[in-house]
């Protein structure tokens, strides 16, 4: 056999169930014996089981469930899911450990794009930002005098992470620039230099920092420990002028018991980048002016798009290779 029919056969056989930014695509079909989504359009799971018949690497995203069932569907050709995103709440890891799949993710390339736009909700909601641009372009905008359209003050405020890992970090730093205080709600305390680089308090029990900040945001991931962790009880802890952050994932929240607070002024306001039922959003939380609600743009960057298709690639190819894979999910090891 000639060495370029023995390479070509060597190529993996990947499927991808969403569209992804052309030169990823490009690359893709380059190196590999790759089926895209030529249409855009949200895959069933008939449409995935179909795909992945006598495919190597599955490649999905945050809005395919790829759950036990699914799993259980999969043909035995298939042995890594390369997943696009950093997330994998979507993906039961275990069932695919079960079945000998890997799974994998792409962690690092979205940090600085989350943060980015955790901060700007971080400033929108208190500031008023979206409720003022609604105004501006109605026309209904009388003129500036002394008590218009008040806000209040992100200087000087303290905030509270829950989850300090890379886009919790990230947004900490952030928030330092604009004279926040830093408290912070990890399992596991961050090591004491990058504690004392971001001035950072670490609270042992989430419950007591909830009682002593003004601004929560949420970058833990969601897992069976975290789902619901901000409960009725929970949000009765922060104090009625705090305002709550999450470009996390919308599970980690009881929406119905958020909207409640925030439509009776229990608290102050929210800024939401992720929702429990995606793309559907709880309608309550839409018809109030304090929360600014915004359809899942964390990384929505066309850099970091691009990055986290060339990370995919990265681990179809060690994969393919047999090299170590450098995003492989661990199962009970922190992302
Ligand atoms: C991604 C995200 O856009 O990476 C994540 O976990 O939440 C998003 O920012 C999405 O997951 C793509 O699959």
């Amino acid at each position: 056999m000639k060495y370029r029919e023995w390479h070509e056969m060597k190529k993996p056989i990947v499927v991808v169930t969403h569209k992804l930014p052309a030169v990823i695509e490009t690359r893709m079909k380059e190196l590999f014996d790759a089926n895209l989504n030529a249409t855009g359009m949200q895959m069933s799971r008939d449409q995935i089981i179909s795909i992945c018949d006598g495919a190597d690497v599955l490649v999905p995203s945050v809005t395919d469930k790829i759950d036990a069932a699914l799993i259980e569907r999969f043909p035995g050709s298939v042995k890594l899911i390369a997943n696009f995103g950093v997330g994998v709440n979507h993906i039961d890891c275990n069932a695919a450990a079960a079945r000998g799949i890997i799974v994998t993710n792409t962690p690092g390339v979205l940090t600085e794009d989350t943060a980015d736009l955790t901060i700007a909700l971080l400033i929108s909601v208190p500031r008023r930002l979206v409720e003022g641009a609604r105004l501006a372009r109605t026309g209904k905008w009388t003129g500036w005098r002394p008590t218009f359209m008040l806000g209040y003050r992100v200087n000087g405020k303290r905030l509270g992470i829950i989850g300090m890992g890379r886009i919790g970090q990230a947004v900490a730093r952030r928030a330092q620039g604009f004279g926040i205080q830093v408290h912070y709600h990890n399992r596991n305390r961050v090591h004491q230099e990058i504690e004392g680089e971001l001035e950072a308090t670490w609270w042992e029990s989430l419950d007591e920092m909830l009682e002593h900040i003004d601004l929560l945001s949420i970058h833990c991931p969601l897992t069976q420990e975290t789902q619901q962790l901000l409960n009725s009880e929970r949000l009765d802890c922060l104090p009625k002028h705090s305002v709550i952050i999450n470009t996390a994932r919308g599970g980690i929240i009881d929406e119905a018991a958020l909207a409640e607070r925030l439509a009776s002024g229990r608290l102050a306001g929210a800024g939401l980048d992720v929702y429990a039922n995606e793309p559907q959003i709880h309608p309550a939380l839409l018809e109030l002016d304090n929360v600014v609600a915004i359809p899942h743009l964390g990384s929505a960057t066309h850099e970091g798009r691009i990055a986290m298709g060339e990370k995919v690639v990265m681990n179809i190819r060690a994969f393919a290779d047999g090299h170590t894979i450098p995003d492989r999910i661990l199962i009970g090891v922190d992302i």
